[in-house]
């Protein structure tokens, strides 16, 4: 048996499930149907549509893989998520997904979902790399005409047509300025092609900054077989969480959105602090414990922070980075800091640091170098970012297995070509490969090149 709308009444008493119509409008375009988005921003949904708000139903876009359309289609988009903490385990079943397009087969039925009157929000978790920016930070147009792109075009040139209201474009992935980013990158996409369309963009369309904090592992085939016997029932689209999660966003909505501020969600004015603290804490701490735990021989999130050497490393680079925020209302980053440190040691999630290394050209800039380029104008220096940024070099070498990055072949070439003393300047001196806000001084390229020779961390 497997979970769908008919088997639904058959799942355990422990487990919530929705019981609204699913038949209703859908207001939300979601492109990145991946995890993330179906144990954070679904979950809201989910929470207010049973509540009783109505026509919030999401549509899923797959950009590249059919994975997440052929597992969910059989369960009426219905999945599991999984709430789990060294405690206990919680279970809900989630509503919000009405279904999943892939971009290529379903091409024009996306376009026409966020053309039609329903739709009021268009989404986004589709990575750093899936924004496609060049080094130089604008719009890589090459790239971006196999994204996301073309698609909201020609669906916005739709909705100018007919006289439709402009939509909201929501971005929940870990840049900088995420909305900005978000709206710059589009406005030259549609510049290219229709200047009149652009401005339709400038004048009806917005684009708020979003922080967006849950730490969802990718599923196993070993997670699911233990759901399935808890169940009674298979669910191919279940996802695993933590229980914390947070949701910060700039009340700047072009027409309406749900009220996910009765379900926790911060509605602010200003996002930066935030997002600030979370990529340059969390993230970087992240980021430092997947490369030199790595190299350090471990598998887990929680392994690498019961490691007492890169425990000291993640706590300083979390110090090296709030010396450069200043915090927001409510904000109390040592608090905060206590609590990551507390949420990485949560054993029962698994969370390989294999999957936070990835794509390491994209995440680096946002995590470490802002941080970096802050402290180094004041003066100070930040030895846990350079021992992370070291680590990070080695593992590009394939110190710890294999690299998936989309810059994997550059950055292989740049240390077959330059060695050791040369590959540091390849990636980071000015005109670089990787797009950076810093540029070292004398001082950190020595420590970091120095770094490189260490068989330790
Ligand atoms: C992680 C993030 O994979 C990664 O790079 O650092 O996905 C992290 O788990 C989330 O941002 C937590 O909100």
């Amino acid at each position: 048996m497997r979970l769908s709308a008919n088997t639904l009444a058959g799942l355990p008493h422990d487990v919530a499930r929705p019981a609204y119509s699913r038949e209703q409008g859908f207001g939300i375009v979601h492109f990145g149907i991946g995890a993330f988005h179906r144990a954070h921003q679904a979950w809201y949904t989910d929470h207010c549509l049973r509540k009783g708000e109505r026509d919030w139903m999401i549509s899923g876009v797959s950009l590249r893989s059919a994975t997440v359309h052929d597992r969910l289609l059989p369960q009426d988009g219905l999945y599991t998520l999984i709430e789990r903490s060294n405690a206990n385990e919680k279970m809900e079943v989630i509503g919000a997904v009405g279904e999943v397009l892939v971009a290529g087969p379903d091409r024009q039925a996306i376009i026409n979902r966020i053309a039609a009157p329903d739709c009021r929000i268009a989404s986004f978790t589709v990575t750093e790399k899936g924004y496609c920016r060049a080094a130089d930070g604008s719009l890589d147009f090459d790239n971006a005409a196999r994204g996301f792109y073309p698609i909201v075009g020609e669906a916005l040139a739709i909705r100018m047509k007919q006289g439709l209201p402009g939509i909201t474009l929501l971005s929940c992935d870990n840049l900088s300025g995420n909305g900005k980013q978000l709206h710059r990158l589009t406005a030259e996409w549609l510049a290219s092609g229709n200047s009149d369309l652009a401005q339709w963009f400038e004048d009806k369309c917005t684009a708020p900054e979003t922080m967006v904090d849950r730490i969802v592992p990718a599923t196993t085939g070993n997670d699911l077989a233990r759901l399935a016997a808890r169940l009674g029932m298979g669910d191919e689209g279940a996802v695993f969480t933590e229980p914390f999660s947070q949701w910060v966003v700039e009340d700047g909505f072009a027409n309406g959105r749900p009220s996910w501020d009765h379900f926790g969600a911060q509605l602010v004015a200003d996002v930066r602090p935030y997002e600030t603290a979370k990529l340059r804490m969390l993230n970087g701490a992240h980021s430092l414990l997947a490369y030199c735990g790595l190299i350090a021989g471990h598998e887990f999130v929680h392994e690498a922070i019961a490691d007492p050497r890169l425990n000291r490393l993640a706590k300083s680079l979390m110090a090296e980075a709030m010396a450069t925020i200043t915090p927001g209302p409510g904000q109390n980053l040592d608090r905060y800091s206590e609590e990551l440190l507390h949420r990485f040691a949560n054993s029962s999630l698994n969370h390989r640091l294999e999957q936070i290394a990835m794509d390491g050209s994209q995440k680096i800039p946002q995590r470490w170098l802002e941080t970096l380029a802050e402290r180094q104008d004041q003066g100070l220096a930040s030895p846990s970012i350079l021992t992370g940024i070291a680590c990070w070099l080695r593992h590009i070498r394939g110190d710890a297995g294999k690299i998936d990055d989309p810059m994997a072949d550059r950055l292989a070439n740049a240390w077959a070509e330059h060695g050791k003393s040369g590959v540091f300047d390849r990636v980071f001196a000015a005109g670089g490969l990787i797009s950076s806000p810093w540029t070292p001084n004398a001082e950190s390229r020595a420590t970091v090149i120095a770094a490189l020779d260490k068989n330790q961390i």
